[in-house]
């Protein structure tokens, strides 16, 4: 507790007014937030909102928010009956100057959209007069109970950029502040890993790192194990570890599997820089090898992990590529290929197993032609605003539910009710059976894959043993449909905030006009489709275009870019 008198004058005495109207936060409290956030002012003339995913900047810029948002993940720890919150100090994919902030609900999920309002608040409060009004009305609506029945309990990770540790300390400081909240460092961990260990927490589940990794081997044993005739000789893996986090867990990984053989390049210790020219969203946006890669990886299956190893994607180089061009297999081909599988055990299960509500979450970046091949197979198909926070939502609908983002970010989600059901099943069919054997593959997909979120790893892991399974080279694999030729962009403008879309995405309401440009830009070409959207993780508009070559797709994505210059103007 802060005694009153540590206080600076003007503080004391707005202390005093305050809380005289004050019934839910108490003085001492007030005290606390008030004396905190003296330590933590908002830089001047930054706007910060919660984005995509969490709050992104340059990390000079972000001391005050990560602060703020220790103070909001006790208050959500306490508004679910002091659950364990997890908050992840992290940017992913962006450079590396960058930082970041993210919140894991208890359940392990993103936070809850309900609360991004209040977060963007007191981002933005200018001052910690103002940050205590916006805490003390926030307080009082949700009627959060602060210090009678214990404090909340906040979980910090953090991924491997060097201005990590110190914004830990502000939001160390910031869930302190909250009286009775107590914050746990975990450590350097990857995303995925800290949103698993919340989850499983909240649980009553053994939720260390090790127990992590443990359930990863495990599952992924239990999956090599089922396969019918290992028809495959194991080649090795060539893995980009962005420079950031998950090439080095992945490192610790390596020494718990026998049956994976992984070359891993990029994992930062080198002199490399996290994200720069290497990693998952730089393959998967440019179509060409990551640093440290070359000629000598010509038709070896290679995959790359994003900065914090929530997204991954494979590649090879074809023998015919000149320069430095990959076969790209991106977020659609991995989720191809787990729908594939799991609908292969429910056909072996039978008429029971064709009752499973399988279906797929996609967003308006999804290449049409693997949307196509989903459908074919007899899915279901959705589409959800870009954000995983959003398709996830949409997965939950299903018995099990795949979902993912063309830049390789997505899991798979089973049903209680399925899980219980298949567990079930695997007491009534006779073991070493068929179905037993279908069963006890779902189940153990279900362990093996991040119930929480999107994870590099244990994506990595479920795709190289479906790949045992078949008995599929990377080039088979990708031969499952031809992807139509696409290209990305991001233009620099004055103010993204200007390009307001529909909720899927796909349609621009504003600037008025530009859709209409858009369209007759798209009109002139075959199979033209194409999009812009703000980003909410960078400072950028960004334009999606696809058409029947890539030359096509190349220019339909350069003159929906010039469009959004002429009607934003350039930065
Ligand atoms: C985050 C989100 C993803 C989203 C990506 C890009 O990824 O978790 O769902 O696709 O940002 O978002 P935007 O296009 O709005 O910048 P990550 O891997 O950076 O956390």
């Amino acid at each position: 507790m802060l005694p009153l008198c540590s206080l600076p004058k003007k503080a004391s005495s707005f202390l005093h007014s305050l809380s005289l109207s004050l019934s839910a936060m108490e003085e001492t409290q007030i005290a606390s937030i008030l004396k905190s956030s003296e330590l933590y002012p908002i830089p001047q003339s930054v706007k910060l909102s919660y984005g995509t995913a969490g709050f992104r900047a340059d990390a000079s810029l972000l001391e005050s928010t990560v602060y703020r948002v220790g103070i909001l993940s006790s208050l959500r720890s306490l508004k679910l009956k002091s659950s364990t919150v997890g908050l992840m100090i992290t940017a992913s994919h962006n450079k590396v100057s960058d930082n970041g902030v993210k919140v894991s609900d208890p359940s392990g999920g993103m936070l809850s959209q309900e609360w991004e309002p209040f977060a963007d608040q007191i981002a933005n409060a200018s001052s910690p007069r103002e940050l205590v009004s916006l805490i003390k009305d926030f307080v009082e609506k949700e009627e959060i109970v602060i210090g009678e029945k214990g404090g909340g309990e906040v979980w910090l990770g953090r991924d491997t950029r060097p201005s990590g540790e110190r914004l830990l300390r502000a939001a160390e400081i910031g869930v302190r502040s909250v009286l009775g909240s107590v914050a746990v460092d975990v450590g350097v961990l990857t995303t995925p890993q800290l949103h698993w260990m919340v989850r499983a927490k909240n649980k009553g589940l053994n939720a260390t790192e090790s127990d992590y990794f443990e359930n990863l081997v495990t599952s992924f044993k239990c999956l090599i194990d089922l396969i019918p005739i290992n028809k495959l000789e194991i080649s090795t893996l060539v893995l980009d570890g962005a420079n950031g986090v998950g090439g080095q867990k992945m490192e610790v990984l390596r020494g718990y599997l026998s049956n994976l053989d992984v070359e891993i390049r990029n994992t930062g210790r080198d002199g490399g820089v996290l994200n720069e020219g290497v990693g998952a969203d730089f393959v998967q946006k440019e179509k060409v090898v990551p640093l440290g890669f070359g000629s000598e990886d010509v038709g070896m299956r290679c995959a790359s992990f994003d900065g914090d190893a929530d997204r991954l994607v494979y590649f090879y180089i074809p023998s015919e590529s000149c320069g430095d061009k990959v076969e790209l297999l991106d977020g659609d081909k991995i989720l191809s290929l787990f729908a594939l599988f799991i609908k292969e055990q429910l056909n072996i299960i039978g008429d029971e197993g064709k009752q499973c509500r399988l279906g797929v979450v996609q967003t308006a970046y999804a290449n049409g032609a693997s949307t196509d091949y989903v459908k074919e197979m007899g899915l279901e198909v959705v589409f959800a605003k870009t954000g995983v926070k959003h398709l996830h939502e949409r997965a939950e609908e299903f018995d099990v539910g795949i979902y993912f983002e063309a830049n390789g970010h997505g899991t798979i989600l089973f049903s209680e009710s399925f899980l219980s059901w298949l567990v079930g099943k695997q007491k009534d069919y006779s073991e070493g059976s068929d179905k037993h054997n279908a069963v006890s593959r779902l189940v153990a997909v279900s362990n093996l894959i991040n119930q929480a979120v999107g994870d590099a790893l244990s994506g990595l892991l479920l795709v190289e043993v479906i790949l045992q399974h078949m008995g599929w080279s990377v080039q088979k694999w990708n031969e499952l449909y031809k992807d139509l030729p696409s290209r990305q962009v991001k233009v620099e403008v004055p103010d993204r905030t200007a390009v307001v879309t529909t909720s899927e995405e796909t349609e621009a309401l504003k600037p008025l006009g530009i859709q209409d440009a858009i369209n007759a830009e798209i009109k002139k070409y075959q199979h033209g489709r194409a999009f812009i959207r703000p980003s909410g993780t960078e400072d950028v508009v960004r334009v999606y275009a696809e058409a029947s070559t890539q030359e096509d797709a190349d220019s339909l994505a350069n003159s929906v870019a010039q469009l959004v210059k002429s009607f934003l103007g350039s930065s």
